[in-house]
């Protein structure tokens, strides 16, 4: 394992203990690299074209209108799509760009890009028989689904203000409870409006079994979003979620979140973790 990988492995903290796939080698200092979009076959881009097809129809019931609204715009079912020419439109809705990375990286730089309205998409995509399930986010988890929302104003504030406190995080050694707010909101997060439910996570959108669970199954347990909670709450990384978080809208998830969070780990501090599948008295539950 290469010093870089073991870097990412310890930092990212999300990872269970193999070789991340991408080849750093050629990434700058910062991870970015540029898209090669000759190393794309027809088979990737055919590839790309089943789950966007699949998961579109799926969004239509299953995802919030925030994020058909963003993925209307983002004209991408063509096959892998060119970064630079997304940025072109995203960097004129809300200043946020895409840059390529070759997977996961390490969390400082994590967070130096979000603080400065860059998102970092793995380039590769995902192999025919990890069609249903890949361990590391590949272009179709990253570009489906997180990028709709980066065109969203409140939530791309809310991502630049999630940088700015991963930085402030890992100098408070508080990481670890952050990395919960991104796990729970950004990755699996639900929103419960005059829609009804509705996901706008990214591991769920990007997901088809997943979408279906957390939206219809009867086994996960839904709550209100409650900020120490989700801090609390340790996460699964290889399996659906046994606890899904619920919003109202994103100016809720948004408020809760920006204040500065120091005061709150320090308020948690001595508060134990709380295992994953835990189900609390004081949970608000969210029935479907
Ligand atoms: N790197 N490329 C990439 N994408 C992520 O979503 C990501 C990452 N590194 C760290 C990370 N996420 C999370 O562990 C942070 O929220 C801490
Ligand atoms: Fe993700």
């Amino acid at each position: 394992m290469t010093p870089i990988t073991a870097r990412v492995l310890a930092s990212s903290g999300a990872m269970s203990d193999h070789a991340l796939r991408g080849d750093y080698s050629r990434a700058a200092a910062d991870f970015s690299m540029p898209q090669d979009m000759n190393a794309y076959s027809a088979e990737h881009h055919d590839l790309w074209r089943r789950l966007f097809n699949r998961q579109v129809a799926l969004a239509k019931t299953h995802a919030c209108q925030e994020f058909l609204d963003g993925l209307k715009d983002l004209d991408v079912a063509s096959g892998v799509p060119e970064f630079e020419q997304t940025n072109r439109t995203l960097r004129r809705q809300t200043g946020w760009e895409l840059i390529a990375v070759p997977g996961l990286i390490p969390n400082d730089a994590f967070f130096t890009h979000l603080a400065n309205r860059r998102f970092p998409v793995s380039w590769w995509i995902r192999e025919e028989k990890e069609i249903d399930y890949l361990v590391e986010p590949d272009v179709f988890h990253d570009f489906f689904g997180h990028v709709p929302l980066l065109s969203h104003p409140v939530f791309a504030d809310y991502m630049q203000v999630y940088g700015q406190q991963g930085l402030a995080a890992q100098a408070a050694g508080q990481v670890q409870r952050l990395s919960r707010l991104y796990w729970y909101m950004v990755e699996f997060g639900l929103i419960k409006n005059s829609q009804g439910l509705r996901a706008f996570g990214a591991g769920i959108l990007s997901s088809f079994g997943e979408t279906r669970f957390a939206i219809e199954s009867s086994i996960p347990h839904r709550v209100r979003f409650d900020l120490g909670r989700v801090l609390r709450s340790e996460y699964r990384i290889d399996s659906y979620q046994a606890i899904y978080f619920v919003v109202e809208s994103f100016d809720e998830l948004f408020d809760a979140s920006r204040a500065d969070l120091l005061p709150l780990y320090d308020e948690l501090r001595f508060r134990p973790d709380i295992p994953a599948d835990a189900r609390l008295p004081e949970d608000g539950v969210i029935t479907i």
